[in-house]
């Protein structure tokens, strides 16, 4: 059933729990990147968080018009899980070969593979193991065969069935110290005018930006207890500079973008490499283009050099991952690995260098209280960052949180659905902390951050409060109603 050359789908999940941005998918920019170098050009993405179409009806059109696609390919991160699933039975049942993969299917390939829509679990970094599943389903020709072939069983990362039924996990792929071998991501796929910028209230940059994300490293040697990476993993692996760079110049120059964020796990976790890179950025003359740091620098591989290097190299606007106002919980209960005047330093040196900031805040850890989540929204006020993002602990599996919460907590959450770390309502109770005081001080520090007198003054001389006077109407309304989706990222 398999014909050369083989048809391809990837996919992201359609979801309501990010609906306040749509980034590009980097993760399925890299996989078509990697199926494109090695000889597969019948590549599509599908991310549905930009389509008008379903899954369903992109299948259906491309049979009618003889053109099926033979495989779809299923990206999922925890929260997304229920409808990959859903996506995988639309495709299964027209008759189109599924692999899902991504954060989720990493942390539990048991779960899926043992559901009959899906054919194939991909465990880890996935770039090299679609290209070797491909090799092997296209030298068979039935379906029934190829997605149980025992060729399979030398894939590393793989997660599969055999012709018996017997769930086959293959040892895991090791991460890649390589980076810079690896394909760049086919960025001319994206419908990039489809997506929104970055990340809201950034004064001065365009709703409507031709936003991409770039990678420069993957990995993180900390060990922060509410964390979920599964993909990238414990060992910080960095791309060489000039590789970095001449990404950032086809971003810039072939795909004429107006907007950039690095989405590393912890792009400064060497310092030297970090001020290295925005040197280079100056020297190629592409700081024209504004950037930001999605996921959240750690402040503790900071200072002042690096934040001035980084507005001259044409940052726009840095993120840190504040999590708590109290030291005990910062130390003990999230281990973040930082002191409370590192956090200070970084926004005083961000804020010296003309830099905008954003916090990320967390309440309801176990072992908070009342006094602990106050000293969290203190230190918000203090630090006063232009946005401030304030989550509710998520216990996602594989965490430390989320071993302490199965031995010593209830759990709230039934579905993965319920795990959007944006969502308004606490998701466990450990000890004498209750939901309601966690979702009350939660509610309460985005009505004492984003409204009190002085920060709507302030954001009523923006630029862009008036630019994008309807957008800005809507967020307010959202936040009125309670909706789920908040601003920014997460760090
Ligand atoms: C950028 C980013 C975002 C962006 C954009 C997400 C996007 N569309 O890509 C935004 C800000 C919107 C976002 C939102 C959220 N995110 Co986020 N995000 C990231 C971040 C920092 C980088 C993603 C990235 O580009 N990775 C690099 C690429 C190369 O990796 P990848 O996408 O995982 O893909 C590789 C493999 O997973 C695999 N693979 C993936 N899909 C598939 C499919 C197939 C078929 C195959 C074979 C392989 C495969 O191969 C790829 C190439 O190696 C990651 C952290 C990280 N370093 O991964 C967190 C991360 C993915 N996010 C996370 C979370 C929790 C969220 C939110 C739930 C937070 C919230 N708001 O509640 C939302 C969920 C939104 C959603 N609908 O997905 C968690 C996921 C944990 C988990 N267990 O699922 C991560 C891992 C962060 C963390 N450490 O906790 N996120
Ligand atoms: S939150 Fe950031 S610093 Fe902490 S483990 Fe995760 S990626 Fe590393």
């Amino acid at each position: 059933m398999v014909n050369s050359p083989m048809r391809i789908l990837l996919v992201s999940p359609d979801s309501k729990v990010w609906n306040s941005r749509a980034h590009i998918h980097n993760g399925l920019g890299y996989l078509a990147g990697a199926l494109l170098a090695n000889g597969y050009p019948d590549v599509t993405l599908h991310d549905g968080a930009v389509e008008d179409q379903s899954v369903a009806q992109v299948l259906d059109r491309a049979r009618a018009e003889s053109r099926a696609y033979d495989v779809v390919g299923v990206s999922a991160p925890t929260v997304l899980i229920e409808n990959a699933w859903a996506t995988a039975r639309d495709a299964h049942a027209r008759g189109a070969i599924t692999i899902l993969g991504g954060p989720h299917l990493t942390l539990q390939p048991d779960e899926s593979i043992q559901k009959p829509e899906v054919d194939l679990v991909v465990r880890g970094e996935g770039e090299e193991t679609i290209v070797e599943i491909l090799r092997v389903l296209g030298k068979v020709n039935s379906q029934q065969s190829t997605v149980n072939s025992p060729e399979l069983a030398n894939i590393l990362g793989l997660s599969w069935r055999t012709v018996d039924g017997r769930v086959m996990h293959n040892l895991d792929r090791p991460l890649r110290s390589d980076l810079d071998n690896i394909p760049l991501p086919a960025y001319h796929l994206f419908k990039i005018e489809r997506y929104t910028n970055l990340q809201p209230l950034t004064d001065g940059l365009d709703p409507h930006a031709r936003a991409y994300t770039i990678v420069t490293s993957r990995g993180c040697p900390y060990k922060c207890t509410y964390c979920s990476k599964p993909i990238t993993g414990d060992t910080w692996r960095g791309r060489s500079v000039e590789n970095v760079i001449t990404e950032w110049q086809m971003l810039v120059q072939d795909f004429r973008a107006t907007e950039i964020g690095i989405t590393d796990d912890i792009w400064n976790l060497d310092l030297k490499r970090a001020k290295e890179l925005c040197r280079a950025l100056i020297d190629e003359k592409l700081n024209t283009v504004p950037w930001v740091t999605i996921h959240g620098m750690k402040v503790n591989h900071t200072d002042l050099e690096l934040f001035e290097l980084m507005k001259k190299a044409g940052c726009k606007r840095v993120g840190f991952g504040v999590e708590s106002g109290d030291e005990y919980i910062l130390k003990r209960v999230v281990k973040k690995s930082q002191t409370m005047e590192q956090v200070r330093a970084a926004f005083k040196n961000a804020k010296a260098a003309r830099l905008q900031t954003m916090g990320f805040f967390i309440y309801g850890m176990p072992g908070e209280t009342e006094a602990t989540m106050e000293k969290t929204t203190q230190l918000a006020l203090e630090l006063d960052p232009d946005l401030a993002n304030f989550m509710i602990a998520a216990p996602f599996p594989g965490t430390e949180l989320w071993k302490l919460v199965e031995k010593q907590g209830i759990l709230f959450s039934h579905t993965w659905d319920d795990y959007a770390i944006h969502s308004d309502k606490a998701h466990f109770q450990v000890g004498d902390l209750t939901a309601e005081l966690v979702e009350r001080k939660w509610h309460e520090a985005y009505r004492r951050f984003y409204f009190r007198p002085s920060r709507l003054a302030r954001r009523l001389l923006m630029r862009d409060t008036w630019l994008n006077a309807p957008q800005r109407a809507h967020d307010a309304l959202r936040f009125f109603r309670g909706a789920n989706a908040r601003a920014g990222a997460h760090g």
